[in-house]
This record gives structure tokens, sequence and C-alpha cells, in this order.
């Protein structure tokens, strides 16, 4: 057994019935194990199944698949945090963001018409050119996998940083990191569809995680997740990067020093 070879271990979890069943999503999940720390690893994602605001489980689903392909290191986009008072502030700030980022006005109007319609359990995909919905997967969105960053380096950076240690933060920023790396992807946005979470961000290469702290109110099990993209000349390549190409965050101190996160 090769020790250095890795595992993608993932979990989705619904209530009433199997998402693809009309069961309403509760949580998911994804991190990259070792085969030694394979019963932790499910073990922390079978935690955050039982234990969700969102409500309990009827289907729960865990899987452990190795990894083949070569996993690429990158390192954490920049991070800020802006104190909003409002969500009507929250909100303004990240259409600023967004178009700063690179999306046209109209678009980010057009895609925020959109969000009320939207409950999947991935990430919607919307063409900063016609600001109209391009991933087709109806209810389920796309699910971002095979990435994750080792606790210590994250602890490292956390420290050096002076964040908390938050697992959210963590997940999220692998995610946002692992998806601003692509060339087609412009900018995305994000709030979490768990009630008692109402931090966000928008993030992109330019402009780097950007947290603001109220972007919905308490209690709102709406979450939202956009990634806006240009030229999607080859659907599958983007999609298939997102699902299939394993990253491992990896942040070393030297390289912090340019701001543009470029090597
Ligand atoms: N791939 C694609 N979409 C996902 C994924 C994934 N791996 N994980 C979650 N989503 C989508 C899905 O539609 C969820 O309903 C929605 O995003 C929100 O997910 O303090 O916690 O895991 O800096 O609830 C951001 C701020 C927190 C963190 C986001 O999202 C911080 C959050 P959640
Ligand atoms: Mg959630």
């Amino acid at each position: 057994m090769d020790q250095s070879r890795l595992y993608n271990v993932r979990m989705r979890a619904s209530e009433s019935a199997s998402h693809e069943n009309g069961g309403k999503h509760i949580s998911g999940g994804e991190l990259l194990s070792s085969y030694r720390d394979l019963r932790m690893s499910v073990n922390t994602l079978l935690d955050k199944a039982l234990n969700h605001s969102r409500g309990k489980p009827d289907f729960l689903q865990i899987q452990c698949e190795i990894i083949n392909q070569p996993i690429k290191r990158l390192s954490p986009l920049t991070v800020q945090t802006n104190d909003v008072t409002t969500v009507e502030e929250g909100q303004d700030l990240a259409r600023y963001l967004l178009e700063k980022a690179g999306v046209p006005k109209d678009m980010i109007a057009k895609a925020y018409k959109q969000i009320p319609e939207y409950s999947v359990r991935g990430a919607i995909l919307i063409d900063i050119h016609t600001g109209e919905r391009v991933d087709g997967r109806i209810d389920k969105g796309v699910r971002v996998s095979k990435m994750d960053w080792q606790r210590d380096n994250f602890e490292k950076w956390a420290k050096s940083k002076a964040v908390s240690t938050n697992p959210r933060l963590k997940e999220a920023l692998v995610l946002a990191t692992k998806v601003c790396n692509h060339k087609s992807t412009i900018a995305e946005l994000c709030w979490s569809d768990d009630p008692d979470y109402t931090t966000g961000y928008v993030a992109s290469k330019n402009i780097g995680y950007q947290r603001i702290t109220q972007l919905k109110h308490h209690g709102d099990e709406k979450g939202c997740r956009i990634f806006f993209v240009d030229s999607l000349s080859d659907f599958n390549i983007y999609i298939s990067y997102l699902e299939e190409q394993p990253i491992l965050i990896q942040w070393e101190e030297e390289h912090d020093t340019r701001v543009d996160g470029k090597k």
C-alpha cells in the first residue's frame, strides 16, 4: 500500500428522500485523505451530516475513492474581511466586487433576478456575456470535488494571518481557490444555506477572497453559489476540472509577498 496516495471522500445528506428523489438537501462535504486517516475522515463527514442546522438526514451517503491523477498544489487566495452592518449593505458590496472582478453590471442584475429560483446542492454556472445559466444541471448544479488543505499547513496560515481556524472558511477558501484558478472563472458569489451562518464572499483571481459579514438574514435557509464564467469553449473540460482535478492548497510564507498570488 502506497501511503502517499490519497482518497477523495465525499458525503451528501438529505431529508425525506435522496436528492435525486426530491429530498431536501441537508449537507454535503468533500476532503482528501490518506488510507491511514480514512476512518477519521469518514467520521468528520459523518459528524457534519448528523449535526446540521438544516435538519436531520433521512438519506446519507459517504463515498471513498482512490485518486489516480497527479495532484496540483495551489496557494490560497488572499483573504480580506469586509464588516457590514446590514444585509443590504453586504449585497451592495457583493455586486460592486463582482463588477470589479469583471462581471458586467447588467449581467450581475440578471443573475440576481434568477437567484430566488435556485435550489441545488451544487453551484450554478452563469455566462458573463448573456447572464444565462449554462450548466444544464437542473436540480443538482455542479459539485466541486477532489480538493483539500492539510491541517498543519492551514493552521500555520491561519496563525500567520491572525484569522480563526474556522472550518467553513477553510472549506470555502479551498473551493474558491480551486474554482478561481481556472481561466474561465471570472468570479464566484457565495453564501451558505445554513440558517445560522450569514457570512458569504465574492472571490476572483484579481480581488482574492473577499468575505462579507452579512449576505443574508439569520434564519434564512436559502444559500447561493454562482460561478460567473467566460468563453466556455470547452464546457466538458471546465466541468471535469471542477469535478475531477485533484487540488491541495499549500501555503508557503515566502510566496506570500506577491499580492496577486502569482508565482
Ligand atoms: N461544489 C459546488 N457547490 C457547493 C459545494 C461544492 N463542493 N459545496 C456547497 N455548494 C453549494 C451548495 O449549493 C450549497 O447549498 C451552497 O453552496 C452553500 O454551501 O466564513 O458554508 O457549504 O469565509 O453551506 C462562506 C463563508 C460559507 C465562509 C459558505 O456554504 C467564511 C458555506 P455551504
Ligand atoms: Mg451548507
